[in-house]
């Protein structure tokens, strides 16, 4: 018999967080205690009904394919308090904390100094609450490859977010990180921090997104390829956003079937390269550039990691123009 509190088709031991994707009426049938819940990230919906106001809900600017409302939701297995600081909500438990963020992007203002203030603000919020490291962001980005006054907006967003970086950040490297265009709204930015840093790991098929050539904008991307996080109760996997990236160069543009391939060759050797055992069930999001990529991406992670993963399919604009797909992924360690 099913436990209260127990994920349908999640093993039964407590990870330091876990993440579900589920439609709107699933999460209210499962959330019947929220105490546990430290964020809730809706994708085609506004704050559903049963979260209750004090709980951490960020509307993201992107759909989801194949069928209707859906969210994400971490939780934790202590419970969890509501924070707020400045422009960040978002709410803490023992060992990790929750934040978002919405973009002010003000006429006349650029994406760099908009996004070096975001993530100004973000580390204010670190620091006040004592969760001083940042495990995990999620940028989504509007217009992503839109350019302004001759600099595309995912360039100018790397800009300000290393200079943020520069000033604040306390690890030598830089946590993992999606960044994708989202399809209509603002541009929000939300994340994951704890107490201790986790390991980051690189993905040996590729050069670092930090130390990208200026061939891809006069500042490379700050985010580390993967990253271990080890609390005294559980170990998790982070994987940012991958694609068919190999060393620093776009492969196989227009075709779907070998950028897939290659995209989980990449998810392949960072779970090589992280040298652990006891990975347990796996979590995806794939977010696709065109909607009608979704049974072919889908089919080919069931193909590589089995059906058992959880996978939520967005439409959204990968950064590179050429590239179909981004996958992240998220993973508990036995
Ligand atoms: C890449 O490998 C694809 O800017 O935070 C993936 C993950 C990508 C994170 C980010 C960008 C980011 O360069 C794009």
């Amino acid at each position: 018999m099913r436990q209260p509190g127990q994920i349908i088709g999640k093993p039964a031991f407590a990870s330091v967080a876990d993440v579900s994707y589920l439609s709107v009426h699933d999460a209210s049938v499962q959330c019947t205690d929220t105490a546990n819940i430290l964020g809730v990230i809706g994708f085609g919906t506004e704050r559903p009904d049963f979260l209750p106001p004090i709980c951490a809900f960020l509307p993201a600017p992107l759909a989801p394919i194949g069928g209707g409302a859906m969210l994400e939701l971490w939780r934790t297995p202590s419970p969890c308090r509501p924070i707020n600081f400045g422009p960040v909500t978002g709410a803490y438990s023992d060992h990790l904390a929750f934040g978002a963020i919405t973009l002010d992007e003000k006429p006349g203002l650029c994406l760099e100094a908009t996004a070096e203030t975001a993530y100004l603000a973000i580390f204010d919020f670190l620091d006040q609450t004592g969760f001083s490291t940042p495990l995990r962001f999620w940028n989504y980005l509007s217009e992503i490859t839109q350019e302004t006054d001759g600099l595309e907006r995912y360039r100018r967003f790397n800009i300000g977010r290393h200079r943020a970086f520069c000033t604040r950040l306390q690890e030598p490297l830089p946590p993992a990180a999606s960044g994708v265009g989202g399809t209509h709204g603002a541009s929000v930015i939300y994340f994951l921090a704890a107490r201790d840093p986790a390991r980051p790991i690189e993905n040996p098929r590729q050069i670092s997104a930090f130390a990208y050539p200026p061939l891809y904008g006069p500042q490379s991307p700050s985010f580390s390829r993967a990253s271990i996080y080890q609390s005294d109760s559980s170990t998790v996997m982070f994987i940012s956003g991958t694609a068919s990236i190999v060393g620093h160069e776009s492969l196989h543009p227009g075709d779907l079937n070998r950028q897939t391939e290659e995209t989980i060759a990449n998810l392949q050797a960072l779970i090589d390269a992280a040298g652990i055992t006891g990975l347990g069930n796996w979590s995806f999001k794939i977010y696709l550039r065109d909607p009608a990529y979704h049974a072919t991406v889908d089919s080919a992670l069931i193909a590589a990691f089995g059906p058992a993963s959880e996978r939520l399919h967005l439409h959204g604009e990968i950064c590179r123009r050429e590239l179909l797909l981004e996958i992240e992924a998220f993973c508990r360690v036995r």
